[in-house]
């Protein structure tokens, strides 16, 4: 697709991690509200951005095969979700020794309000069958890789945006899954996948397919560069495993790291976020040694939004601080003290150490 002024100046509030294909942090000030405006949500394509012809085919192991339009997908029923997507390579620079990938900082999170169909209501319409497996989704995107690939079928030179999901999963009403048409009340940005994608809540973004051109039923698990070769935590001292949902994180957004700030009563903010459920508890470090303090956790605004914290710090001692938080999910899933290293740098949620200046 050309790349029209339009899209060029919805790309002017990011941080630049690649020029091409385009991927970009969102900047700091995007954590700060519940909902990032659109031009202010991180973006992370692997190909050159698409044309679409505004077809979604739906086919494979179904009884009644498909073709939509965005108009098609309007007439379902709609709904409505703030959802937190992550970079599964979020974090990655901080990894040593640093993996393959972009060079994301921390800063490939954002969330956005998400309207569309549910996925489990359109698949239905085409009639799935029963000894279907996996879900296959295709983007419109594709081209030759930027990144060395790791399955050894992969193509060199034109590989194509696809995963899949069980469908079971995806049949299930209560997962939620959007094909997504609008983004914060307006239509879906060409970065962010127009005309629809789909939005996976609770996992790590790389399972929410923007530019969705196809879907099919399989009779059999899929298999794919972007599946079963990147996209897999290769750990080092035990076996691999896909990457899924997101782990749980704590940013701090006030004060920002490196501030200086006055002597006297400093409320420390941030949010907290995490694929297994809502977050119940973050707590605060002042030295990263000794006692841990709790902060408020504000009640989740909804299913799948990040939420928010505060704690009061008595910013008594002027020189150099540093400052943790460190959540914990409704599963018992607590932050880990040091970035869980696999070879490709996914899933960095280890507790964050910003330096704020007291004087
Ligand atoms: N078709 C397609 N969908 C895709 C990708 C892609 O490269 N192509 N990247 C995935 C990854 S890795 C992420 S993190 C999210 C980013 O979504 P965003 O650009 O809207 O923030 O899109 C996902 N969906
Ligand atoms: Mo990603």
């Amino acid at each position: 697709m050309k790349l029209t002024d339009d899209i060029l100046a919805a790309r002017a509030g990011l941080l630049m991690i690649n020029p091409a294909p385009y991927n970009a942090e969102a900047p700091p000030s995007a954590l700060a509200t519940d909902i990032t405006p659109t031009e202010l949500h991180y973006v992370r394509s692997n190909f050159p951005l698409p044309d679409h012809d505004g077809r979604l085919e739906i086919g494979g192991a179904v009884g009644n095969p498909l073709t939509l339009t965005l108009d098609d997908l309007r007439s379902f029923p709609s709904h409505e979700r703030a959802v937190t997507l992550e970079c599964a390579g979020n974090g990655r620079l901080h990894m040593r020794p640093l993996p393959t990938g972009e060079p994301w900082g921390d800063y490939a999170v954002s969330t956005a309000s998400w309207k569309g169909a549910w996925l489990s209501e359109v698949l239905a319409e085409a009639r799935p069958a029963a000894d279907g497996v996996d879900v296959r989704f295709e983007g419109a995107d594709h081209g030759a890789y930027h990144l060395a690939p790791i399955l050894a079928d992969t193509p060199r030179d034109d590989l194509r945006y696809t995963r899949a999901l069980p469908l079971t999963s995806v049949l299930d009403p209560s997962g939620e899954i959007l094909i997504a048409y609008e983004m914060n009340g307006e239509p879906l940005t060409p970065d962010h996948g127009a005309p629809f994608r789909l939005i996976v809540p609770h996992w790590y973004a790389v399972a929410s397919v923007k530019w969705l051109r196809r879907i099919d039923v399989l009779r059999e698990r899929f298999q794919g560069e972007f599946q079963t070769g990147h996209y897999m935590y290769e750990w080092p001292d035990r076996p691999p495993e896909p990457v899924d949902i997101m782990r749980v994180r704590a940013r701090i957004t006030d004060p920002a790291p490196g501030s200086v700030i006055g002597t006297g009563l400093c409320t420390v903010r941030g949010k907290a976020w995490s694929g297994s459920g809502p977050i119940t508890r973050v707590e605060v470090s002042l030295t990263g040694e000794g006692e841990w303090f709790d902060a408020e956790v504000e009640p989740p605004t909804g299913p799948y939004g990040w939420q928010n914290f505060s704690f009061e710090w008595d910013a008594a001692g002027v020189g150099r601080h540093s400052l943790r938080a460190r959540a914990t999910d409704a599963q018992g899933n607590v932050q880990p003290e040091v970035p869980p290293w696999n070879r490709l740098g996914y899933g960095n949620n280890a507790v964050e150490v910003i330096y704020v200046d007291v004087a």
